[in-house]
């Protein structure tokens, strides 16, 4: 495969305190003598989140005052801004042409590292520092029974590598267009949502890097391009970056937290997140305890900062939920790359992140390609589909018993040492390990 290396992009996560939009306001009740109180403030739109009175306010231009006299309301359990969210930022990106799956299976050390060095590209590998996937395969290559949600910046769901894996919700395909056929309050939601825009369709048509996570999971091993770690699994395309809508390539937390609710009432199993960045949320570190309470495990990652977690708090992996799984990046070698997070505390265990080949969105002419890309964003969705093949033999399995035995199981590396709780990332030990529970 020829790869012309273009960096384009730098996928970054940075924290700007005071970015927010409008507010997140958590009500004790129905709020009726709430509205009435402030029906001249802004516009108050209820969030969808089943069991739980949230309203996002609108109105940017609140003073001290405004939010002193809102959360003083008897109604009011508390008020917070709504924090932004960023995805983008370094990672390199070299575009690939059209791969055959041979080819592409050479490139993908992450799941098979031979120890080779890359002709051309001068990088270095050491056989075995990979997750184990040619073994782990032997015992499973997924079940399309479990669900794994991208939240991310959408899926291109119509790759030729991917379509067999994505997600499908059936009432809305054999439905009525404009209907809300299955009467989850989400209109056409045949794929997932864009929480961002706040439609139906959660295509990947501006960044490519949802794509890209979703490909590591679960890429067929079809006769083209490359291997997910998962053969057979269920993609649902959440997406919440968007170039066009509210904070451009940013996500307020109320969406992050609406697509975190819409993945409970779909029996998802394991979400994906590479982002990070916002401040921190009591309303958003309340979801990921639903999600908790729901069994689904949430993967992360450590960030591209190259800072210690355990000195600075990085979220979402800093909040406190027993359900969230941190992932720092390793190289060719097994060393932590460069660009990498971490923390003794706050890192949990290791995946491979530098140069991983995986799906990219369709080009402006619709045709279908690979490319590389490195970060931490990369590294996270080896964990998420690691779970996922331990939910496709084990399908009721806990999340506090698979994130113990992917702990327990992980190799330790002499070169991460310090740097993180555990070690990196093994798929065939993990299944190993659930064999003896
Ligand atoms: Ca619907
Ligand atoms: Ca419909
Ligand atoms: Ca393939």
């Amino acid at each position: 495969m020829k790869l012309l290396l273009i960096p384009i992009i730098l996928i970054s996560f940075s924290l700007s305190a005071q970015d927010y939009s409008g507010h997140i306001i958590k009500l004790k009740n129905k709020g009726e003598l709430f509205f009435n109180s402030f029906s001249q403030i802004g516009s108050f739109r209820k969030l969808r989140i089943r069991n739980h009175h949230f309203y996002k306010l609108t109105d940017n231009n609140l003073t001290k005052q405004d939010v002193e006299r809102l959360a003083s309301h008897p109604d009011v359990e508390y008020i917070e801004p709504d924090y932004y969210y960023d995805f983008v930022k370094p990672v390199e990106i070299s575009w690939g042409r059209e791969i055959t799956e041979k080819n592409g299976f050479k490139k993908q050390w992450n799941l098979y590292n031979r120890g080779k060095k890359q002709r051309g590209r001068g990088l270095s590998y050491t056989e075995g520092k990979d997750i184990s996937a040619l073994k782990a395969w032997e015992t499973t290559q997924g079940n399309n029974e479990v669900i794994i949600a991208v939240i991310d910046t959408g899926v291109d769901y119509d790759h030729p590598d991917l379509k067999e894996n994505v997600w499908i919700n059936e009432a809305e395909k054999n439905g009525e267009i404009g209907v809300d056929d299955d009467l989850n309050g989400y209109i056409d939601d045949v794929y997932g949502w864009d929480f961002a825009k706040n439609i139906s369709d959660p295509i990947d048509n501006e960044w490519g890097h949802g794509t890209h996570v979703a490909g590591i999971i679960a890429a067929s091993h079809n006769e083209r391009g490359i291997k997910g770690v998962m053969n057979n699994a269920k993609i649902m395309a959440l997406k919440i970056f968007n170039k066009k809508a509210e904070g451009e390539d940013r996500s307020p937390t109320s969406g992050i937290i609406e697509s975190f609710y819409y993945a409970i009432e779909n029996d998802v199993k394991v979400i994906n997140a590479s982002w990070g960045g916002g401040a921190y949320s009591k309303a958003l570190e309340m979801a990921l305890k639903d999600l908790a309470k729901n069994n689904i495990i949430f993967v992360t990652t450590a960030g591209n900062h190259k800072r210690n977690n355990d000195e600075t708090p990085y979220y979402p992996g800093g909040y406190d939920s027993d359900n969230i799984v941190v992932v720092g990046a390793y190289d060719g070698d097994g060393a932590k790359s460069w660009y990498s997070g971490y923390g003794k505390e706050m890192v949990d265990v290791w995946a491979p992140g530098n140069d991983i080949l995986s799906l990219y969105k369709r080009n402006p002419v619709g045709e279908f390609k690979y490319t590389e890309m490195s970060g931490t964003s990369m590294a996270a969705p080896h964990v998420a589909a690691i779970l996922g093949l331990g939910h496709s033999i084990r399908p009721s399995l806990d999340y506090r018993a698979a994130i113990q035995v992917l702990m327990n199981t992980s190799k330790p590396e002499p070169k991460l040492n310090g740097l993180s709780r555990y070690g990196r990332a093994d798929a065939s030990s993990f299944l190993e390990g659930l064999g003896e529970l």
